[in-house]
């Protein structure tokens, strides 16, 4: 018997991956939870239908949501991680040897636990010592927080659901004020080819209150489109540059050339990040004629 799982994004494009074998599924107070084995990507935790994460490709992700904003902050010690009961967010920020708190804020337990059970590639690094699990929601929990955190990532689902209120103005004026006074955060911000209005909109809302925003780029295949964003949200260092190389082996796709690269983009990109210049300060000026 054949089985496929297939994501709709719009009524014109579907993406569809061969899954060998269900192995986990059940139905949580928040949404559907699934671990499949895919032909091509290994095992995958999809949730209400669509897929998070991978084997095959989640360092693609995971790398650049931790590592791009650890390594612009000269001492993140604290670090909070919303959303990612995976655990892929976590065991990256883990890699760093300067920091001493990782709190995981994640609204649903289920996930963490089916994690746990089949996807221990990820979910390993939830047992460090210097890890603590709270399962709430990240607003609710944001509310109790000031002046405390270095770095924050955010690592949520698409905006649907309970994830909406992660991509909301208020979301991100709770995270400004959970940061140090030299803190900064870093949010998945959706594919830049699919979600422009997304992506567009949580840059302005976090420009509103940050005196550094810089969107950056990866490419994670299994998500749609491929091509994927963060933003950075930043009150003091500009993460252009990398403060330090990361000194693990390990590392499949996070490198200081790679950091420096993200942040460069595309026309098509820049156009929907509202003042965007085209050339961030101290890098060499070119022509960026042609832009609309
Ligand atoms: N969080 C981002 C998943 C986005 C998937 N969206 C999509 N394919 N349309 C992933 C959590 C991994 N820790």
């Amino acid at each position: 018997m054949e089985l496929w799982l297939s994501e709709e994004h719009t009524p014109g494009y579907r993406v569809q991956w061969r899954v060998r074998k269900v192995i986990y599924c059940t139905k949580s107070r928040f949404q559907d939870i699934a671990i499949v084995e895919m032909q091509d990507f290994g095992r995958a935790l999809v949730l209400d239908g669509i897929v998070q994460t991978t084997i095959a490709d989640e360092f693609y992700y995971h790398e650049m949501i931790a590592h791009v904003p650890l390594c612009s902050h000269p001492k993140p010690l604290s670090v909070l991680v919303i959303g990612g009961g995976d655990g892929g967010a976590v065991r990256e920020v883990l890699k760093h040897n300067l920091v001493k708190r990782v709190v995981l804020v994640e609204i649903d337990e289920a996930v963490v636990s089916a994690c746990r059970e089949y996807l221990p590639e990820l979910s390993a690094g939830l047992d460090d010592p210097r890890v603590s699990l709270v399962i709430t929601d990240g607003q609710g929990y944001l509310e109790g927080c000031i002046n405390e955190f270095d770095v924050i990532l955010v690592d949520s689902p698409d905006p649907i659901g309970p994830a909406a209120e992660l991509f909301a103005g208020d979301f991100y004026a709770s995270i400004f004020t959970a940061l140090k006074d030299d803190g900064l955060f870093a949010a998945q911000t959706e594919s830049p080819l699919f979600n422009r209005e997304i992506f567009s909109r949580v840059v302005a809302s976090v420009k509103c209150l940050f005196p550094i925003v810089r969107p950056y780029l990866t490419v994670v295949p299994t998500y749609t489109s491929g091509y994927w964003s963060f933003t950075i949200g930043s009150k003091k260092y500009d993460p252009l540059q990398p403060l330090r190389p990361v000194d693990w082996s390990g590392a499949k796709f996070y490198r200081s050339a790679v950091h420096r690269a993200a942040f460069e983009l595309p026309l098509a990109v820049g156009n929907l990040v509202p003042g965007w210049l085209g050339t961030p300060p101290g890098v060499a000026k070119e022509t960026t004629a042609g832009r609309k």
